[in-house]
């Protein structure tokens, strides 16, 4: 079989993940890499072995020789890219945050659509083995019509010495972290039509909120409470674990510390631990995420391969990218935002 050739833009912290992952799937190989940073290009090139490095995107465009690219770059350079790679007409996925504003992303959608190419959005919380396992337990119908649900992420650590960017930018956790926790609400619990938050800023050493709680209004009646907070001095860190609460009419599922799991409904209780994998190439405590890359990038291929509409296609995130603009407007005014006012 014919293999997909890849081409990744961005060599940077989190671009490593995404390297392993594609080396790890059969029928793909990256044939060429792209960082403005010569240090970051050597390092990934000689790591994963990349012959064809570039400085520029437009060059390595310009060359071609691959069947999608993977953009790996920090949110700025996002719309260029997107729209670099539909004027080329080669299939993209994009990291989050989608981009800098939800009009930049709806013209990235625009763009791709235009040239008929499927864009993805890097979106691979929803793909950790512990949302997996959620997800699974609600579809099996165990605990009923869920009515309420919290999805929560709280932690002390300290991402700023990986990600230096994060500490400086006027945004930080609803757009970086929140943005995941968002996506999964939105695969737990169904699309949200109102939107009301609040966010402050514990840390006096970062530009923007590092807490924000929010509550959404989802279209099936459904409400959850999405809280993130980076302030948060637990005695055991969860890093990066996502707690998940649900109540529903026959029972209820409570996704704790330590990946446990525990179920109740008609038919009694289970308790079972839902821990992610640990890749040969993952590292503790970023296994859970990590997994979750390559989980992604192989439903990206699979996906591509049958000309199917990825999961978190630009168009299915721009319902998660407008709950992230609707949180900071909801924060700011001190008010509800309905979510077709931004839609
Ligand atoms: P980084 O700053 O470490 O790496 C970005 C790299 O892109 C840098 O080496 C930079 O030189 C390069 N770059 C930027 N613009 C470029 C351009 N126009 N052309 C070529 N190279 C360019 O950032 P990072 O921490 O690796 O984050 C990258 C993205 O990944 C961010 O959007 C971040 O939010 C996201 N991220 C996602 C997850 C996840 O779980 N999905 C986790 C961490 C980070
Ligand atoms: O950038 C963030 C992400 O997407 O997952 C965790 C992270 O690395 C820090 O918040």
């Amino acid at each position: 079989m014919a293999k997909f050739k890849g081409a990744l833009i961005g060599c940077g912290f989190f671009a490593v993940n995404q390297m392993h992952g594609w080396r790890d799937l059969p029928d793909v190989e990256i044939v060429a890499i792209c960082d403005r940073d010569p240090e970051r290009l050597d390092i990934v090139g000689d790591q994963f072995g990349v012959a064809r490095r570039y400085r520029s995107a437009e060059e390595m465009f310009a060359d071609g020789g691959f069947d999608f690219v993977d953009v790996a770059t920090t949110v700025g350079s996002h719309r260029a890219l997107v729209e670099l790679a539909a004027h080329h007409k080669v299939p993209v996925i994009c990291q989050k945050p989608f981009a800098p504003t939800l009009a930049d992303a709806k013209a990235m959608v625009t763009a791709a659509e235009a040239a008929g190419i499927p864009l993805m959005i890097h979106e691979n919380f929803r793909w950790q083995t512990p949302i997996l396992a959620v997800k699974a337990v609600l579809e099996s119908g165990a605990i009923g019509t869920p009515f309420w649900g919290r999805v929560s992420f709280r932690s002390g650590f300290d991402v700023f010495s990986g990600q230096p960017y994060l500490a400086k930018g006027k945004r930080f956790i609803i757009e970086d972290l929140g943005i995941h926790s968002l996506d999964i609400a939105r695969f737990l619990f169904g699309d949200a039509g109102r939107m009301t938050a609040r966010t402050k800023r514990i840390n006096p050493e970062i530009a923007g909120e590092d807490v924000a709680t929010m509550l959404l209004d989802h279209d099936n009646g459904i409400t959850s409470i999405v809280d993130v907070s980076y302030a948060t001095k637990l005695p055991e860190e969860p890093f990066p674990e996502t707690f998940v609460e649900i109540d529903a009419s026959q029972g209820t599922l409570r996704l704790g510390k330590d990946y446990a799991l525990t179920v109740h409904g008609p038919k009694g209780t289970t308790r079972s631990v839902v821990a992610p994998n640990l890749l040969p190439w993952a590292s503790r405590p970023w296994h859970n995420i990590q997994e979750s890359v390559a989980l992604i990038q192989k439903h990206w291929i699979e996906r591509l391969a049958a000309g199917a509409e990825p999961d978190t296609s630009g168009r299915d995130n721009l319902k998660t990218f407008a709950l992230v603009e609707a949180a900071y407007l909801s924060a700011e005014r001190g008010e509800t935002i309905a979510l077709e006012e931004l839609l």
